[in-house]
């Protein structure tokens, strides 16, 4: 692994990427609870340091599946604020024109292919991407975000397996945030870490701490110019916590007494805004000014979602089957 520090630009853009995913956040939880959009929604507060960290290292041209915890993987990759926010109102202006809502979002333009509330099945659909690519003869991979949970369904084992039989150019991206729903890591999975899934089909398997940007950054390049190379898959297991509910409005009465307080000091934004300012790879006044500067868009964003249309009526059968070639 290259363990070198990515350059001043670089090191600031993982930030810029997990200040939008929180101020974002923040955001949509204010505006759902005024009741200003009606919209089931998962937070990933506590988890923006790992799509933030491995976006960086994509290009438009790279594929993303993720799930219906999904801001941060979108935003990361560069979904345009005002499109997500009007998909998540289903609004005409959204991404998908408000017929996805929030399980469903899909943003091709910059690679984010699915968005599915089946948990697991994120990683065969990266799979078939992937696979696309290869035999087009592409550079480009598939990213499948999924959570601890989902590691534990058929489809992951029957995606690992697969991905590393064909070489698929797959990075597998599981976002260990301690729970599944309401059940805890440990009364649900019987692997010490679901990086040791990967042995069993013969690929590499790392956990990094899914909480510092630069660990998973490197972890990601490697695999990422792994799968370029054509070698293969790569598990990469980053650990983390989540702060709010499963679903907005669960009061996480299941989790223990003090479990998230102490989660909670270890937050990546402001842990990795002071590790930033103390090396000297930013100024504060830089950052804060880019944080200001993203409320303001978010500002804008929520606008444009309230005040756009309704999709048509006539959009309704529109886009939904694909039309065969030569029809
Ligand atoms: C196939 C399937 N089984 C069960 C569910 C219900 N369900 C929704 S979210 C969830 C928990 C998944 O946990 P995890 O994979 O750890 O992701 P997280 O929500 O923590 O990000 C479950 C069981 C579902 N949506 N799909
Ligand atoms: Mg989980």
């Amino acid at each position: 692994m290259n363990l070198t520090v990515p350059d001043r630009r670089t090191l600031v853009d993982i930030y810029r990427r997990m200040t939008l995913i929180k101020q974002n956040d923040e955001h949509f939880r204010a505006v759902i609870k005024a009741g200003k959009i009606v919209a089931p929604y998962y937070s990933p507060r506590g988890q923006e340091a790992i799509p933030a960290a491995v976006s960086v290292l994509l290009t438009n041209e790279d594929y993303i599946c993720t799930i219906y915890r999904n801001i941060h993987d979108m935003l990361a990759k560069g979904v345009p604020m005002r499109e997500l926010w009007a998909e998540y109102a289903g609004k005409a202006t959204g991404t998908c024109k408000g017929k996805g809502g929030p399980m469903h979002i899909t943003h091709p333009a910059s690679g984010v292919m699915v968005t599915t509330g089946v948990v697991g099945s994120s990683m065969p659909i990266a799979n078939g991407l992937a696979l696309a690519a290869q035999i087009r003869g592409e550079k480009r991979i598939a990213v499948a975000y999924f959570g601890d949970g989902a590691s534990n369904i058929g489809a992951f084992h029957e995606a690992l397996n697969l991905a590393a039989v064909w070489k698929l150019p797959v990075l597998f991206v599981c976002q260990n945030n301690g729970y599944g729903e309401h059940t805890r890591y440990e009364i649900a999975t019987s692997a010490a870490r679901i990086s040791d899934r990967a042995a069993s089909y013969r690929i590499p398997g790392v956990t990094v701490d899914g909480n510092n940007p630069l660990a998973v950054y490197w972890a990601a390049q490697t695999a990422i110019e792994r799968a370029r190379a054509g070698a293969g898959p790569t598990l990469l297991e980053a650990c983390t916590f989540r702060f709010q509910g499963h679903v907005f409005g669960d009061a996480d009465s299941y989790m223990q007494p003090g479990e998230k307080e102490a989660a909670m000091k270890k937050d990546p934004v402001p842990l990795y805004r002071a590790w930033l300012t103390a090396h000297g790879h930013a100024s504060d006044a830089e950052l804060t000014a880019l944080e200001a500067g993203i409320d303001k868009e978010i500002d804008a964003a929520v606008q444009f979602a309230l005040s756009s249309p309704d999709p048509d009526i006539g959009e309704l059968q529109r886009d939904v089957l694909a039309v065969p070639v030569g029809a």
